[in-house]
């Protein structure tokens, strides 16, 4: 089931645990109070309960597709939290971002962090996820928390969400050079440099490699 057509390149494949390889072996536990260190270049930081969060905000459901770089797409899938918009407004009253903050960071707990434009992030359908397909959150897909954005490269959507940055520059986070500042499908925009239907073929080669490295941490 797909929520739209497949954007150019893509190609369905059903959901499993991928991402950078030196990430694979990282599988962080949940811990049972998770909190988000909200900070940057903001007037007050602060750690705040995610469970604060979501008496403070309204649950929403929202099924999409996630599109990694490498070319595969997951389809149909069935997220519930919180609007990330919504959220912003909770977190900017109390940590006072700078009004030049244009760039968010996003940090999961095994250290992988991918930046997102603030406005981009600010999409209706950006959701911090504490659900999946009517089910809480596997430590495989992101326990306690992941964020997700449908409109952008799978590399945005940061598993394990433990903390969240308002930045005045972009910063490329793990995926380096690899990553494209705003990533949107849309554009094709996978990578910097070269154009997306170029990326297509040097990334598709590399998922092999990737899935092995996943496998591989898997087996222990
Ligand atoms: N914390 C964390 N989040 C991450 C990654 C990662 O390595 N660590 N990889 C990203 C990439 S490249 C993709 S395609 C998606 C894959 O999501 P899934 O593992 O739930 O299928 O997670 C993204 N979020
Ligand atoms: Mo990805």
């Amino acid at each position: 089931m797909s929520s739209s057509p497949l954007p150019p390149g893509q190609s369905e494949e059903p959901m499993r645990r991928f991402g950078l390889p030196q990430f694979a072996r990282i599988r962080p536990v949940a811990p049972e109070r998770p909190v988000l260190v909200v900070g940057g270049t903001v007037r007050r930081p602060a750690q705040i309960d995610v469970a604060e969060l979501f008496s403070s905000a309204r649950r929403v459901e929202q099924v999409s597709d996630l599109h990694c770089v490498t070319t595969w797409s997951a389809t149909g899938l069935r997220w519930s939290g919180l609007r990330f918009g919504e959220v912003h407004e909770l977190l900017a009253e109390r940590v006072r971002p700078h009004p030049s903050c244009t760039w968010v960071v996003f940090t999961g707990l095994d250290g992988f962090r991918s930046c997102m434009a603030l406005s981009d992030a600010l999409a209706d359908d950006v959701q911090l996820a504490d659900r999946l397909g009517g089910e809480p959150l596997t430590a495989d897909h992101g326990a306690p928390l992941r964020l997700v954005a449908p409109g952008h490269y799978g590399y945005k959507s940061v598993r394990h969400l433990c903390a969240v940055e308002y930045r005045t520059r972009y910063d490329p986070g793990s995926a380096r050079w690899a990553a494209h500042r705003r990533g949107r499908v849309a554009r094709e925009e996978r990578s910097a440099l070269l154009p997306g239907w170029v990326w297509r073929r040097i990334w598709r080669r590399a998922v092999p490699r990737v899935r092995a490295a996943y496998d591989r941490a898997v087996e222990g």
